[in-house]
């Protein structure tokens, strides 16, 4: 086995991942420049896509220093580093100023504007074929050092039943975001699961009413709709890979509505912040979900 191919002991809410039991594989990359049919292939076949540095990464950096700029007053950053670097304070930021400033981010034109860059709509016009469509509701995350919690197994069609299905997700690093900082991680070929279980979860459901048909959290599903905490057990049953990687700033990662995946706890040593946004794009001639119309708040139960 090469270094390159040796990774780490990873955790997610818990549970352990490592190369031992053979569930753990790295993403391929693809080159965004690739010819728009061997992308829509490669979409089609992985239900996702790495796009290296479709990104200038100047860009994305400066992004990054903006946003942790805007929560030092919080206390998120360790007093006197780089906000480009954010590096996490170790403790007592004021929780309830971090909301509110979380919530104004997301309303941000700067942040909608990199949201809208023209590298990323100009990729999906390609992919579409047709004019594409941003969902308001976009999300932010920063990823603290040693944090227990992290993103469960889900796909993304769990939250987003009332429109069309051909919706994409982008997960955008916003920074460099190596295995140990816990980024997105895609179980391998699931979106054939993902696909699978939708269809039975519609079946379950066929007595619902049209409102509780639709939601995340019906009688069907867990309290948070993700399929469930424990990675490996999931990857067991799909005999299966958690697919991880070292994303870097100026990256884009791209998966289908019914590709499962999830993320890894932050487990750097030098107590940087992992940060990144996920967004949702899809056909303007498609149906959408009106229920992302707004943008993101805490109590927005989507
Ligand atoms: O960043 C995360 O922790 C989760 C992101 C996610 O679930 C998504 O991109 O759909």
């Amino acid at each position: 086995m090469s270094v390159q191919d040796a990774l780490p002991t990873l955790k997610s809410n818990g549970f352990t991942l490592d190369m031992a039991a053979n569930r753990l594989g790295r993403l391929v990359a693809s080159d965004p420049s690739t010819s728009i049919v061997t992308l829509r292939e490669q979409f089609a076949t992985q239900g996702y896509l790495w796009l290296k540095g479709i990104l200038p990464r100047d860009g994305v950096m400066r992004f990054r220093e903006r946003f942790f700029t805007a929560l030092e007053p919080a206390g998120l950053l360790k007093q006197g580093t780089n906000p480009r670097d954010g590096i996490y304070s170790g403790g007592n930021e004021d929780n309830q100023r971090i909301a509110k400033t979380m919530h104004e981010i997301v309303r941000w034109s700067a942040y909608e504007s990199f949201c809208l860059q023209e590298p990323i709509w100009l990729f999906y016009e390609r992919l579409f074929d047709g004019a594409p469509y941003l969902h308001k509701r976009k999300l932010i995350r920063y990823t603290k050092p040693q944090e227990v919690s992290s993103t469960g197994a889900h796909y993304d069609l769990t939250y987003l039943r009332a429109g069309t299905d051909r919706v994409a997700t982008s997960w955008i690093p916003i920074g460099d975001c190596s295995v140990e900082m816990g980024g997105l991680v895609y179980l391998e070929g699931s979106d054939v699961a993902g696909r699978q279980m939708e269809k039975e979860f519609s079946i379950q459901n066929t007595n619902l009413s049209r409102e509780e048909q639709i939601s995340a959290y019906n009688k069907s599903m867990s309290a948070t709709g993700w399929l469930t905490k424990d990675l490996p057990a999931l990857a067991d049953k799909w005999n299966s890979r958690w697919l991880v990687a070292d994303y870097e700033a100026g990256d884009m990662v791209i998966h289908s509505a019914y590709m499962i995946h999830a993320a890894t706890g932050n487990d750097v040593k030098d107590s940087q912040m992992r940060l990144s946004t996920d967004i949702r794009f899809q056909r303007v001639s498609d149906e959408v979900d009106v229920r992302w119309n707004n943008h993101y708040s805490m109590d927005d139960m989507l």
